[in-house]
């Protein structure tokens, strides 16, 4: 897993060298005139070029978000799609959710065996008068929409990881486990020192001026059979208000529901701060709530105002963010609470 991860972050920052000229974009505090897509970790450069083929032909940013992230759910990686590691059970179960500019939203979770979970979400926004299906229910309803059922089987990577974690993990119950700093069950870092994350958050501006977001991800890797993380809940992983931004959670889903993150990040932006001093507002309010357990979760946010001006913040050093504009491409090291200290 690490691998492929070192590899992709590698193969796209040697692809994007010969791509950007220095001071392309300047990504905070500009306003991006047109078109601007961003969206979390190094795939989101491979998802922004699938956006873009909406964004960048007048298209709707809904469109956009949701073609956007399909990219990174057909890819085979650790952490979004069916190729992503599995539950403590051995079962990937895949969380996602859609906003677009009129506050219309879709959301599914905990479903199994459906490949595009965003468009299943898509579906339930706009077929049904829900906001939420999950678990066999939202199984049920995208088969009846026409989804494939695909077989369950995990990718090799995530078989190998799911074995390998089998072995080191205390795989057992343990008494008053919540009490601990973190449970046995979803660790906050992996046995590689990389803390268990990735999921694709994406929030896009179209020509005309309108917002809209998607979230999709396999959730924390060997996470409790049943544990939902922020990603498919509406104003935690993601929202949208076309009036004054819109913005998307990763990291570790329990801390940005209990904050209401991206909502609280649009409020922010809604009173004033850019899109960066709004995502920090709410990164230092979930430090100061963790306390010293802090040190152990990376969330971060990134979020997009209505002027085009995008921005990020996160707890720790590590989290990168693709932005895509009229202007190019390019992968964004975000500002974080603690700072490199090699
Ligand atoms: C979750 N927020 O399930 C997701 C995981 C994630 O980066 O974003 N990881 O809690």
């Amino acid at each position: 897993m690490v691998n492929r991860r070192k590899f992709i972050r590698t193969a796209s920052l040697g692809s994007l060298a010969g791509l950007l000229a220095k001071d392309v974009l300047a990504a905070e505090a500009s306003v991006n005139n047109g078109p601007v897509v961003i969206s979390t970790w190094d795939a989101g450069l491979a998802a922004n070029r699938g956006a873009w083929e909406v964004l960048g032909n007048g298209g709707a940013a809904l469109d956009a978000v949701e073609k956007g992230v399909m990219v990174t759910e057909s890819s085979i990686n650790c952490c979004v799609g069916l190729g992503g590691n599995p539950d403590r059970d051995g079962f990937v179960t895949l969380d996602a959710c859609i906003m677009d500019h009129q506050f219309n939203c879709g959301s599914v979770a905990f479903l199994e065996r459906i490949k595009h979970p965003v468009s299943v979400a898509r579906r339930v926004m706009e077929k049904t008068p829900h906001v939420m299906l999950v678990g066999s229910g939202a199984q049920q309803f995208a088969v009846a929409e026409g989804f494939p059922l695909e077989s369950g089987a995990l990718s090799p990577d995530a078989q190998k990881a799911y074995t390998e974690w089998l072995k080191k993990a205390e795989y057992k119950p343990v008494i008053n486990v919540e009490n601990k700093a973190h449970g046995p069950f979803a660790p906050s870092v992996m046995p590689t020192g990389e803390f268990n994350h990735d999921t694709i958050g994406m929030v896009a501006l179209d020509a005309k001026g309108n917002l809209s977001g998607s979230c999709t991800t396999s959730g924390m890797g060997f996470k409790m059979r049943g544990r939902l993380g922020d990603s498919p809940i509406i104003g935690a992983g993601l929202y949208v208000d076309n009036e004054v931004g819109a913005c998307t959670a990763t990291g570790q889903g329990e801390d940005v529901i209990r904050v209401a993150g991206s909502s609280a990040v649009v409020e922010m932006m809604r009173q004033g701060l850019t899109p960066e001093q709004a995502c920090k507002k709410i990164i230092e309010r979930i430090v100061r709530i963790k306390k010293e357990k802090v040190k152990d979760i990376q969330v971060a946010f990134i979020a997009l105002d209505k002027k085009g001006r995008a921005g990020s913040y996160a707890i720790h050093p590590g989290f990168s963010y693709a932005i895509r504009t009229t202007k190019g491409e390019r992968l964004i090291n975000a500002p974080s609470h603690f700072k490199k200290t090699s």
